[in-house]
């Protein structure tokens, strides 16, 4: 195991690219998918469960850890992983886009935010330095620059001030981080879809200097043609030789296609969520398995699935767990939609491995077209 943080491509396919980063805690395979353990847990799932899909790193949120349990009461107990269990690698967003999202009352200055916790109203403060402080605390292996996100749409006029500001903020950000061996800071991009404002801010970035580049601000409402025409140009502003990480992001269609456009690594809370909702990603698309029509069908989720809910159990069964809110239903869908994810990364990796990506994605389509039957 190596003792620094390191990335190398093994593989291009078009835009689309496949590797590996090395940290002292374990090797991420890129193309990676991310399940989200916002509040030290993937929702309905152990950690070795997690690790059985396949995934080789989690989100962890800064926001939701600084005000329950807080940061430092984590660092007393030995820090993430071992509070929580997952003892690899594990990445950790910097709190700016939750407070935007979830908070009460925020006040937004140069020095940075405070707002109150939507949890109890009590009020926090996080600045750059502040969320550097608590992502060293939760021992994240790899820490993101804190940054401001605004909702689009938004006038260019705002967006470009809240780049600039996200810029300076990403300077103080790798200030404040240090010089620690092992573990990774990565920079955001913002700039909305402006092509200009991208290209400042990945200079901005490139200037000071990160183990990996972040595209942010994308996924925030813009739709996926949008965020795909951003995608077209945004990630080829970023070092190739550095991981390049779209934050946020998504549905099947979405990964794919941010995939095919030169991004490294994803999370997203839909696998884990649509879990506890019923709502299940197969080849041939989405279903909701609350629908009436799974009642009597004696079938897998999908025949190809090796998860336990596919190998074990009927949507029929799966139908009554969900219809009657049994516990089991949110761990057996959350667990195959996860098992999906990180299939479809797999699926992803060989084919550029092999360079036949081009294929893979009309194979992806095409399954999706002929529907469920
Ligand atoms: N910044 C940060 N976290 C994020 C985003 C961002 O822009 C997004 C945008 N999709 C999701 N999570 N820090
Ligand atoms: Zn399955």
């Amino acid at each position: 195991m190596t003792e620094r943080f390191s990335f190398r491509l093994d593989a291009t396919d078009g835009r689309a690219r496949t590797g590996a980063i090395d940290t002292p805690r374990g090797r991420i395979r890129t193309p990676a998918f991310m399940p989200v353990g916002t509040a030290a847990t993937v929702k309905a799932m152990l950690p070795e469960n997690v690790r059985a899909t396949g995934a080789d790193v989690l989100l962890g949120n800064t926001y939701h850890l600084m005000l329950r349990p807080t940061a430092e009461r984590i660092d007393r107990l030995g820090g993430l992983h071992r509070f929580m269990n997952w003892d690899r690698p594990i990445l950790t967003d910097s709190g700016g886009f939750q407070v935007m999202s979830l908070a009460g009352l925020r006040r937004l200055t140069e020095e940075g935010v405070t707002f109150k916790s939507h949890i109890d109203g009590s009020k926090h403060e996080l600045t750059p330095e502040r969320s550097m402080e608590i992502q060293r605390l939760l021992g994240s292996d790899i820490v993101m620059c804190f940054d401001e996100c605004p909702a689009l749409p938004a006038d260019r006029d705002r967006i470009a001030r809240s780049m600039r500001l996200s810029m300076r903020w990403a300077a103080r950000s790798r200030a404040a981080f240090g010089d620690r061996p092992g573990h990774a800071l990565f920079g955001i991009q913002q700039g909305g879809l402006e092509h200009d404002l991208r290209a400042e801010s990945a200079e901005a970035l490139r200037e000071i200097g990160f183990e990996g580049y972040a595209v942010g601000g994308l996924a925030v409402g813009e739709g996926q043609e949008a965020m795909f025409g951003v995608l077209d140009f945004a990630t080829d502003q970023l070092p190739e030789n550095k991981p390049r990480y779209l934050m946020g992001v998504g549905k099947p269609d979405d990964i794919v296609g941010a995939v095919a456009r030169g991004i490294d690594m994803m999370d997203c809370v839909l696998p884990s969520r649509s879990g506890r909702t019923g709502q299940v990603f197969t080849r041939h698309g989405q279903l909701n398995i609350k629908n009436a029509r799974h009642m009597d069908d004696p079938r897998p989720l999908d025949e190809a699935c090796s998860c336990p809910a596919c190998r074990n159990y009927s949507r029929a069964y799966l139908h009554h767990v969900f219809r009657s809110q049994e516990i089991i239903s949110s761990m057996l869908l959350t667990w195959h939609n996860l098992q999906f994810y990180q299939d479809l990364m797999a699926g992803m990796r060989a084919a550029i491995a092999e360079g036949r990506f081009a294929a893979w994605q009309s194979e992806f389509h095409a399954a999706r077209e002929q529907g469920d039957i």
